[in-house]
């Protein structure tokens, strides 16, 4: 039997998502690998800035196209735009979303609630229903799950948030199930507090809030969860890690965070 590492050289990497945070260190990653990359999400300047980083970092080729997760007719755009380029994809890394508001579920506003559906778990499961077709013929194929420690332990003021990410844990074990037999791997990756754009998202705007949740701790960095996505899909085509919790030293819980 083969025990060698899964080669990225060349091979098609699709990122949901890719304008900042984990997405775009994905994209710098896998670029390094030298792979070539379909790259997604709705502020495209900021996607041409991930697409130049990537193409620094040694990318084969990079394409930036214009992806909202929540609606169908972009996502198809966006998956025919990827069909013209391949017909093989290696790694769809299905990491668009985020979190919106902390209210309690007495205070939550629909808005919040339909788009972190729309986004972690709706975005999730169209993208994967269009672009793994693709992945059938590829020896060591992988779907990345972007879920979180939300997903497994529910806090207060998380409620939406929480729910989703269980959400894209159990769709993540359920195609694990509907894939066996298939060259496809898939992992749920779940994070813990990194520092991202993700609670400058989560509380609108408000940059003091934002940075209130980082205080006193080192949280992970976007290039510690991409070191991860890469680790990942280069395993050997034999190996698959189904589920990946990953936090900072200095957060055992979501409540459990030690602060100097
Ligand atoms: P960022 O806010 O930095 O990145 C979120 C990305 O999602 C952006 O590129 C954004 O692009 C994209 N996105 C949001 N909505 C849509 C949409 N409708 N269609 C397409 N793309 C969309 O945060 P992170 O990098 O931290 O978040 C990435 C993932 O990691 C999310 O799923 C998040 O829930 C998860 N996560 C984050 C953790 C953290 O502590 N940072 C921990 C655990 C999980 P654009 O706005 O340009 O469309
Ligand atoms: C983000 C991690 O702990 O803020 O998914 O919910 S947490």
């Amino acid at each position: 039997m083969k025990r060698t590492k899964t080669d990225l050289k060349n091979k098609w990497v699709v990122i949901t998502g890719a304008s900042s945070g984990f997405g775009r260190a994905a994209a710098v990653a896998f670029g390094s690998a030298g792979a070539q990359l379909m790259l997604g999400a709705r502020r495209l300047d900021r996607l041409r800035e991930t697409a130049r980083l990537a193409t620094e970092a040694g990318a084969a080729s990079v394409c930036p196209h214009y992806l909202d997760v929540s609606s169908t007719p972009s996502v198809e755009e966006f998956g025919n735009a990827l069909i013209e380029k391949t017909q093989e994809v290696q790694v769809l890394v299905n990491n668009a979303g985020g979190a919106l508001g902390v209210d309690t579920v007495l205070e939550g506003k629909d808005e919040d609630w339909e788009t972190m559906f729309q986004t972690n778990v709706l975005g999730l499961l169209r993208v994967s229903r269009k672009v793994i077709p693709l992945m059938f013929k590829t020896e060591g194929a992988l779907v990345i799950n972007v879920g979180s420690i939300a997903g497994r332990v529910a806090y207060e003021g998380g409620s939406a948030y929480c729910g989703a990410k269980a959400a894209e844990l159990q769709i993540s074990k359920a195609l694990r199930l509907e894939l066996c037999g298939s060259p496809v791997r898939v992992t749920s990756l779940d994070p813990g507090m990194a520092e991202t754009d993700f609670p400058l998202v989560r509380c609108k705007g408000d940059e003091k809030k934002a940075k209130e949740v980082y205080r006193g701790l080192e949280p992970l960095r976007a290039e510690d969860i991409a070191e991860t996505m890469l680790w990942l899909a280069e395993r050997p085509a034999h190996v698959c890690v189904d589920e990946l919790v990953i936090k900072p030293t200095a957060q055992a819980a979501p409540h459990k965070v030690f602060r100097q």
